[in-house]
């Protein structure tokens, strides 16, 4: 039997493997995965998983699966160009494809949808016995004061006060999470856009907040209570607090991922300059292109990782 150190927080999981903070898992006789149609008894998850070293995450099932086929041609494997099967097709909540190393999962919009996943991929990886995993989440933002198209790499995230922090009601307490990601990682995958120079890559501060809507400032949902001039001063505030983008689920990723002794970063591609306007205009092939940029700086840090370049 092994030993399991008491973990602080924030410290990496004893060699390098995933930690889960919670004592009735090793009480529990089976344990059912059940967004992800996975559990303990059912599958062999050291079998079907024990050899991932990265996870990458992002919210919508069809580009999770492009990437995972991407990734496939990137690392030179067999089958690639062919389809990739959905681990999760039993559930119809989110969507796992993998490629070689690599584990690309949907995680939906929003807190709630991440932090459902993340509880049941991580309590995963921790079963499958995964050592030195990285997770990325590669995703879409709205730029603020920067050009769209361009490429975030989160240093912190930051709820909508710009604080790093995360808070979670827990048994009806506010509970308070750090939300720090890890520095090397972050400045190793700017290393890497270098070598990408077709589109601008930069290092910020990434808001996270409930809702794209009111939540972010925006004039052009259905409800709005403040003025442009307000909105206006708030996204200046943001950008002058050293805020780059804003998405809706950095802080609850880092959170888990930190406590949980997962090296995590968070790498998304700003689809609009908010200071410029709320509504997202550009055609689809161009939103795709976008979308593909993040893959594309993550494919050439794994390859680099895994010594193909
Ligand atoms: C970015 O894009 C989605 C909203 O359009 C949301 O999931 C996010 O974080
Ligand atoms: N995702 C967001 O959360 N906000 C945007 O403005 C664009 C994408």
């Amino acid at each position: 039997l092994e030993r399991q150190l008491v973990p602080t927080p924030h410290t990496a999981g004893l060699n390098g493997r995933v930690l889960v903070k919670n004592p009735h898992l090793d009480l529990m006789e089976e344990d059912v995965l059940y967004h992800l149609d996975l559990g303990t008894k059912t599958h062999n998850l050291p079998a079907m998983f024990g050899d991932i070293k990265f996870v990458c995450v992002g919210g919508s099932p069809n580009r999770m699966r492009a990437f995972a086929q991407f990734m496939q041609r990137e690392l030179g494997l067999a089958g690639a160009g062919e389809d990739v099967a959905d681990i999760c097709a039993g559930s119809d909540r989110y969507a796992m494809y993998r490629a070689g190393p690599v584990l690309s999962i949907s995680h939906g919009m929003g807190i709630p949808s991440i932090s459902i996943m993340l509880h049941e991929l991580i309590k995963l990886l921790h079963h499958a016995k995964c050592r030195d995993v990285t997770i990325i989440r590669i995703g879409t933002s709205g730029g603020l004061g920067i050009e769209a198209g361009s490429v975030v790499i989160t240093d912190t995230a930051v709820d909508s006060s710009f604080q790093p922090r995360f808070e979670q009601v827990v048994l009806g307490d506010v509970v308070v999470r750090s939300t720090e990601l890890d520095k090397d990682l972050a400045e190793e995958l700017l290393a890497c856009s270098r070598d990408i120079p077709d589109f601008p890559t930069l290092i910020g501060h990434t808001m996270c907040t409930y809702d794209f809507y009111e939540g972010q400032g925006r004039l052009d949902g259905a409800l709005c209570s403040f003025s442009s001039e307000k909105k206006l001063e708030y996204l200046r505030r943001a950008y002058d607090a050293g805020v780059r983008n804003i998405e809706m689920e950095s802080t609850a990723f880092a959170a888990l991922c930190g406590l949980c002794g997962l090296k995590a970063a968070v790498v998304c591609v700003a689809l609009l300059d908010r200071l410029e306007g709320d509504q997202i205009r550009a055609s689809h092939e161009v939103l795709w292109e976008y979308q593909q940029r993040p893959q594309r700086l993550i494919a050439a840090f794994i390859r680099k990782r895994l010594g193909l370049c």
